[in-house]
């Protein structure tokens, strides 16, 4: 089995409540190491990429510099054999995660990915009205949006539209999904998950994202989750997927050698009183990443 690297998104920046930016170290002090050992992971913490304040530049600019960095350090695990647990920060730290998944990959093949939110996240500053970069992480990622964005290591379109699928959308503008139609990507609103169930639409993006691709990997906006099972997060849309339905489905990332990383972002620990979001990310890493038997969430942190 490969060793697991917790890779700290420290960034909170893209976000209009900068609140994940303490998501990644709170999840450590929780327990997320001796969570995953007891799931039977060697995991190894690599140190924190942290982004600038936004008193130092302009929030676009810090945004760009962080992915930058943290591209560079998921590379490096990529390419050194790694499987990758990414504790966000805020969710525009998948320009970063996944570019440097990408550039891994670069000449093996393509990167897949299921990208698991409420929203599309799919805005180029054109079309945002909050000029959230949190907002903008999949569109930069197919190649649409600040060139900052989209050219991390000199290349655009990290991720190809028939190899990504969206899941679990209750929350988006008509522009992005626009983009995301004329582009191709399949997209599994709310209605649907609730129709079939959240695994079963989760096994049918696997089999998308992994057909044709190197390597496949999973973000996961803790948004969603259903707010009542985790209401910790920077903009918790209601209605949204049951945890148990989602620690299924991430089993299935088990046990495949080219599921590369799952990426947790948008957990906001400082609206986590009494830790019940904390304990449902922990069951989520441990789902996905765990070998043996899925632990259920009351057990995982106290
Ligand atoms: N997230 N579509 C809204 C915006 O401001 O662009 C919400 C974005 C939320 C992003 O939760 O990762
Ligand atoms: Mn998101
Ligand atoms: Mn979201
Ligand atoms: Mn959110």
């Amino acid at each position: 089995m490969k060793t697991l690297d917790i890779a700290s998104a420290v960034i909170g920046e893209g976000a209009k409540d900068g609140g994940c930016k303490y998501g990644a170290s709170a999840l450590l002090k929780s327990g997320m190491v001796q969570s995953l050992a007891r799931a039977g992971r060697s995991v190894q913490t690599l140190a924190a990429v942290t982004a600038d304040p936004m008193s130092a530049r302009d929030r676009m600019d810090v945004v760009a510099r962080f992915s930058r960095e943290h591209a560079e350090t998921v590379l490096r695990a990529v390419r050194g054999g790694r499987q990758l647990l990414v504790l966000g920060g805020d969710h525009s730290c998948a320009i970063g995660t996944w570019s440097g998944a990408a550039q891994a990959l670069a000449l093996k093949g393509r990167l897949g990915l299921i990208w698991v939110d409420a929203h599309l996240d799919a805005h180029t500053p054109q079309t945002s009205e909050s000029q959230a970069p949190h907002g903008m992480p999949l569109a930069a990622l197919l190649g649409h949006g600040s060139a900052a964005f989209t050219e991390i290591f000199g290349w655009s379109g990290k991720l190809n539209p028939e190899n990504v699928v969206v899941i679990g959308v209750r929350s988006y503008e008509p522009a992005e999904r626009a983009l995301l139609e004329a582009l191709g990507v399949r997209i599994i609103y709310m209605e649907e998950v609730a129709r079939r169930g959240f695994a079963p639409c989760f096994a049918e993006a696997k089999a998308a994202v992994t057909s044709g691709c190197a390597a496949w990997g999973v973000s996961f906006d803790v948004d969603g989750l259903d707010p009542e099972e985790a209401p910790a997060t920077g903009t918790p849309v209601d209605n949204g997927i049951p945890l148990d339905q989602a620690m299924a489905a991430l089993s299935l990332c088990r046990d495949d050698p080219r599921f590369i990383a799952l990426e947790i972002a948008e957990y906001n620990p400082l609206k986590d009183f009494g830790g019940k979001t904390a304990r449902a990310v922990h069951a989520l890493a441990v789902a996905g990443l765990g070998l043996g038997v899925p632990v259920p969430a009351e057990d995982l942190v106290s």
